[in-house]
């Protein structure tokens, strides 16, 4: 037996491993399908933590835990049933019922199921599929609008601060000694001209104008499950980075996510364009089921998140291109330039179309 499926049968109980392959395209943690001897549940998803990044596992364990208790709770009580089912993923334990398996060279590894009937997309398809991804995050946090931030861990602390990357850039770029060329040129320039504005969301923050909530930290739009009869949206994975937030940053992630359709591994970042009528569609399938808890000033802030977050994606993938490649995995030495390119692109894109998305926010909460 292989080490990779020595680790999956930790999870698999008696059951027999067929298979254990590469899957899907994070770029933080190991992500494995396994396929088992088993009609009811034929695989689950094996994944090792990138203790980098999480340094302390145990607790975006007891996160998924405290969340997904409250989750199947309000759902067993949910009175108008929606049209459709709504799976949250269940972490499984090892056969001594354990979260997780630490192997001895100290990798850290958990497994959780897989959504039955259901596949996980990239890119953007088209504007029905621009508004299922709108309505799962807009059923996320309403789903846990009413369970206690204070009661999520911290688990990746500065995670969407803008200014704390800020910081980073400015810490790691005395120490970058590769050349400027003009790709690079204009990622510095673009930092510059934006550093006062990236406090936005933290100053309403501190203002009390913004209240902390339990947010999914990263709802791009290959973390929406859809389901491959219906093509409805039935679910939202990867939940390492549940834990106290804005929703603000959740909105701007899935919007970035969402509204460039060359997606956000393109090499063509010249092109990179934000799609105002993909906007309209993700954020009127959100607020068909966020708009019951949004106050006056989110609506406000919303504007300003979609911005940030694209040009803090920016920030970060371009600091670590200078501090060569620490935190994102990478395929190639430019790959996080070429990223950061594509979301500064973007970001580009959302200010010379502020009047337009402004008046999109306005026309749906009226
Ligand atoms: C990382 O690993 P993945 O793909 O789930 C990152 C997100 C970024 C995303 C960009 C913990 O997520 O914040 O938006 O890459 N996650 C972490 O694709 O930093
Ligand atoms: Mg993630």
């Amino acid at each position: 037996m292989d080490r990779l499926t020595g680790i999956a049968q930790q999870f698999a109980a008696s059951k027999q491993i067929t298979a254990v392959r590469a899957f899907g395209n994070g770029n933080i943690n190991d992500t494995f399908l396994v396929t088992v001897v088993d009609e009811v549940e034929p695989c689950f998803v094996l994944q090792r933590i990138n203790t980098h990044v999480f340094q302390q596992p145990a607790l975006v364990m007891q996160n998924m835990r405290i969340f997904t208790q409250h989750v199947c709770d309000k759902l067993q009580c949910e009175l108008d049933l929606p049209d459709r089912r709504w799976s949250v993923p269940r972490v499984l334990l090892t056969i001594d019922n354990r979260d997780s398996w630490v192997e001895p060279d100290g990798s850290y590894w958990r497994a959780i199921s897989f959504i039955d009937g259901s596949e996980s997309i990239d890119i953007i398809q088209d504007i029905e599929h621009g508004r299922e991804v709108g309505y799962a995050l807009g059923r996320f946090h309403h789903l846990i609008s009413d369970l206690d931030p204070t009661q999520l861990a911290d688990t990746l602390e500065g995670f969407h601060i803008t200014p704390q990357y800020l910081e980073d850039y400015h810490r790691v770029l005395p120490t970058y000694t590769g050349e400027i060329d003009r790709q690079v040129d204009y990622c510095l320039k673009f930092i510059q001209a934006r550093q006062e504005w990236a406090r936005v969301l933290e100053d309403a923050k501190s203002d009390g104008k913004l209240p902390l909530r339990p947010i999914h930290g990263d709802p791009k739009v290959n973390n929406v499950m859809i389901c491959t009869t219906t093509q409805q949206a039935i679910g939202i994975i990867d939940l390492d980075t549940v834990k106290p937030g804005l929703v603000h940053y959740d909105i701007g992630d899935c919007l970035r996510s969402g509204c460039n359709p060359l997606g956000e591994e393109t090499t063509e970042w010249e092109q990179v364009q934000f799609d105002t009528q993909m906007c309209r569609s993700i954020l009127a399938g959100y607020l068909s089921q966020a708009s019951g808890f949004l106050t006056e000033y989110d609506y406000e802030y919303l504007f300003d998140g979609i911005r940030l977050i694209a040009f803090e994606l920016g920030l970060r993938f371009f600091t670590d291109h200078l501090a060569g490649n620490v935190y994102f995995k990478v395929k190639y030495p430019t790959h996080n330039l070429d990223r950061a390119l594509v979301q500064f692109k973007l970001t580009e894109s959302i200010e010379d179309q502020e009047t337009a998305i402004r008046s999109i926010i306005e026309d749906l909460r009226a």
